[in-house]
């Protein structure tokens, strides 16, 4: 954990902490180190102090918050499970934080609108289980989804691995009820699936780490619910095998629900935890050299004439070995194994850095092999693996913090993976979003102008820069 130490010292002063207690009673404020340091803290590894945490159940509170912080120019920090890969939730300069968990009520869910309104702490997977009751379906499934809240997911843009066929948070993400810094609120967008009057501000929130403005609610699309799915697991002699094994299933014309790989180690990180299917010896050095995961959904009796198309797709790249799961209870113990990997990873080395660039589709096998070579180059491990469909690889550079030169060679991996990325046409963060551990690289992406732009947007909803400060552009 990487402590920030220009958080350490807290700007409130007594009033200020008067204030919040009136507005935030029992409960609803914490001011105790020992309970707040977790509030500080993401999966990004990184940490800061908040100067006090408070928990709104209500949008009048949150009004009154943001009322005040701008007036008297407090930071705020929003944050919800604090999943984020980024440092997006950290309070980098201190300040309030405001943890959304309380304001948790699905408000409506419509099945003839094919929407629901909710608030910004429901979990999003308790949220997909309830919608599936009623046959509807919300597709987007960030590896965090038991955890995560749907605020987070918005204000992050979270991926997943349904993306390939569905989207991502965005594309489900019909209207947002934000309060702005000064206590304005803002709705933008609605219940309807189509919309182009003005300037489309709902998504301009999506995405915008919580330095826009914070949820009070979000009005969500939803699909009907598929009748079922099935998934393909295989494992191939080598890399290029596995890779061209996908373009195949892309070339069938399948559109597969989700497409992940795996790459050598991570297949070897996974079976240090568990007992993996494919073909592997104890050193490392075992026969499997990747492994994809793909699935696919649609209505029941389609779905073992899909499979077999993707089967056939994948001969060519002769499979060491390939599983078959058809329906959630055959399904989840392979896709449980692609969940595992981002702990397993931790078998290689103490620390990495977990990168999430996106590369376009068609160069997506360039991109990992270029970044294994640099892994060789600098001597530390590389893992590649995830969301191959959509060219989104997670870079994992596995290193010792505590070793001045490892942690210098981490550094120049990462770099010179960003430099291949966006040699490729590609971008640094996918899904994580860009937080403090990527913010100082988001020039080499964004010219002079699109972050001006973006300043600019900024400085109207936010112009005493309050919301989250550090994690711009
Ligand atoms: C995943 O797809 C997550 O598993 C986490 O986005 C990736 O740990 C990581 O780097
Ligand atoms: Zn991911």
């Amino acid at each position: 954990m990487t402590q920030l130490a220009t958080s350490l010292v807290s700007g409130l002063t007594p009033a200020h902490l008067r204030f919040l207690e009136g507005l935030f009673p029992g409960e609803g404020l914490t001011v105790a180190p020992a309970e707040m340091a977790v509030y500080g803290a993401d999966s990004s590894r990184r940490a800061g102090m908040p100067w006090a945490v408070v928990r709104p159940r209500t949008e009048e509170q949150m009004v009154e918050l943001l009322r005040w912080a701008q007036a008297e120019g407090v930071p705020i920090v929003p944050r919800a499970r604090g999943t984020g890969m980024s440092g997006g939730a950290v309070p980098a300069f201190g300040g309030v934080v405001v943890s959304c968990l309380l304001m948790d009520t699905v408000l409506d869910v419509d099945s003839e609108d094919f929407c629901a309104e909710v608030e910004p702490g429901v979990v999003t997977a308790q949220f997909q289980a309830l919608v599936q009751k009623r046959k509807l379906f919300y597709p987007p499934d960030p590896a965090s989804l038991k955890i995560s809240t749907l605020g987070g997911n918005v204000a992050t843009c979270a991926g997943g691995m349904r993306a390939v066929k569905y989207g991502v948070t965005r594309d489900y993400v019909l209207g947002v009820r934000a309060v702005l810094p000064g206590g304005k609120i803002v709705n933008a967008g609605g219940r309807t699936h189509k919309n182009v009057v003005g300037l489309d501000l709902a998504r301009l929130f999506v995405g915008s780490c919580g330095t826009l403005g914070i949820f009070t609610k979000l009005t969500l699309k939803l699909l009907p619910l598929p009748e079922g799915s099935a998934t393909v697991l295989a494992a191939f002699g080598s890399l290029g095998e596995a890779l061209e094994g996908a373009r195949e299933v892309f070339r069938a014309g399948i559109l597969p629900t989700a497409m992940e790989f795996l790459d050598a180690k991570a297949c070897w990180g996974i079976g240090q935890i568990k007992d993996v299917p494919w073909p592997a010896s104890p050193d490392g050095e075992g026969a499997t050299k990747a492994v994809l995961v793909l699935k696919v959904d649609g209505s029941r009796s389609a779905l073992a004439a899909e499979l077999s198309r993707v089967e056939g797709a994948l001969a060519g790249s002769t499979p060491l070995c390939l599983l078959k799961g058809l329906g959630p209870a055959e399904e989840e113990p392979l896709w449980e194994l692609r969940r595992l990997v981002s702990p397993a990873v931790f078998r290689l080395g103490p620390d990495k850095l977990g990168e999430d660039v996106a590369v376009p589709r068609g160069r997506t096998v360039e991109a990992v092999e270029g970044f294994q070579a640099i892994g060789a180059e600098q001597g530390i491990h590389v893992v590649c693996y995830g969301h191959l469909g959509d060219g989104n690889i997670h870079v994992n550079i596995v290193y010792d913090a505590a070793d001045a030169d490892q942690r210098a060679r981490a550094k120049a991996c990462k770099e010179a993976v960003f430099r291949l990325t966006l040699s490729l046409g590609g971008t640094l963060s996918g899904e994580h979003g860009t937080g403090i551990t990527k913010g100082p690289y988001v020039p080499w992406q964004l010219g002079e102008e699109e972050r001006a732009l973006m300043a600019g947007i900024k400085g109207v909803f936010d112009p005493s820069g309050i919301l989250n400060p550090g994690k711009g552009w």
